[in-house]
């Protein structure tokens, strides 16, 4: 059995000490911190999502996978800086009002940490207004949103508007992700910019921060 299916299947079953250490292991046999992030820790967190929707097992078992997730990806975290960053900006992020997964969110601060992005972490349930008083307070310039529930995606169209309302909107460059979320979605509620995953986040972020929002 790989390494990762080794990774996967302690992930699977919430053993966190299990998953450290082959997380170790992986990366003292040379696998990139890609390859384990994706086929060993993230593959397992689809298997978990797909027993719980069938009913094969419950938020209890979903708890301690996201507890065994956190454990490995917190043995990846410094592999994943690109070395010698210097600080390009600033964002904040969070998880949108109602919603309490902080995976892919605290994955997506890793990345725009590596890449030389501040990020002030607003946490899990934060509302439209938290966002716009990180902006207001803090100086932050890239609101990234994520969400993980079909019903609290809505709360990203909530962000963009606040930020419309209180004149604000050209001033930040709002991004959207998750795993409801869409590119057609992203231009629905007039976002800015979506992307599937964490890495391709960072990379956005970094290109706007540098570059500013294309028009
Ligand atoms: Co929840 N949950 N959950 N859950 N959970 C899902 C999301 C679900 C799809 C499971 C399922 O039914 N198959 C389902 C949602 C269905 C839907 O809305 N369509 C679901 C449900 C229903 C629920 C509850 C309602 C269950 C209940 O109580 N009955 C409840 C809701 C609580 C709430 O939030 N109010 C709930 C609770 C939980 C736990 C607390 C038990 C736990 C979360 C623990 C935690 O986060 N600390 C949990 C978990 C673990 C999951 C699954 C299994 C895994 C989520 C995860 O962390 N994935 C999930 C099923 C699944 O996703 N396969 C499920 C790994 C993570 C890295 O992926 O966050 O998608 P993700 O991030 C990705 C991309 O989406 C992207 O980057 C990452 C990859 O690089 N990304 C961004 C994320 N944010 C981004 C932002 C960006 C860009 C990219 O730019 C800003």
């Amino acid at each position: 059995m790989s390494i990762c299916t080794q990774i996967s299947e302690a992930l699977q079953k919430g053993k966190k000490k299990d998953v450290e250490a082959l997380v170790q292991q992986a990366l003292d046999e040379g696998l990139t911190p890609k390859q384990i992030l994706d086929d060993g820790l993230l593959a397992a967190m689809d298997v978990v999502g797909e027993k719980f929707k069938n009913n094969e097992i419950y938020v209890p078992e979903m708890l301690v996978a996201a507890r065994a997730m956190g454990a490995g990806t917190a043995i990846l975290k410094p592999h994943l800086m690109e070395a010698g960053v210097q600080a390009i900006g600033k964002a904040a992020l969070g998880t949108v009002k109602g919603d309490l997964h902080d995976i892919g969110k605290n994955l997506v601060r890793m990345m725009f940490e590596g890449k030389g992005i501040e990020v002030v972490d607003l946490g899990v349930d934060v509302s439209a207004e938290k966002f716009v008083e990180a902006f207001e307070n803090d100086g932050v310039t890239v609101i990234a949103c994520s969400a993980l529930l079909t019903t609290t995606m809505g709360e990203m169209k909530n962000v963009v508007d606040l930020f419309t309302q209180k004149g604000y909107r050209d001033k930040v460059t709002i991004m959207v992700g998750g795993a409801p979320i869409t590119d057609s979605y992203c231009k629905s509620i007039g976002a800015d910019y979506y992307t599937p995953d964490a890495a391709s986040a960072a990379d956005v972020a970094k290109k706007v921060l540098i570059e500013g929002k294309a028009s």
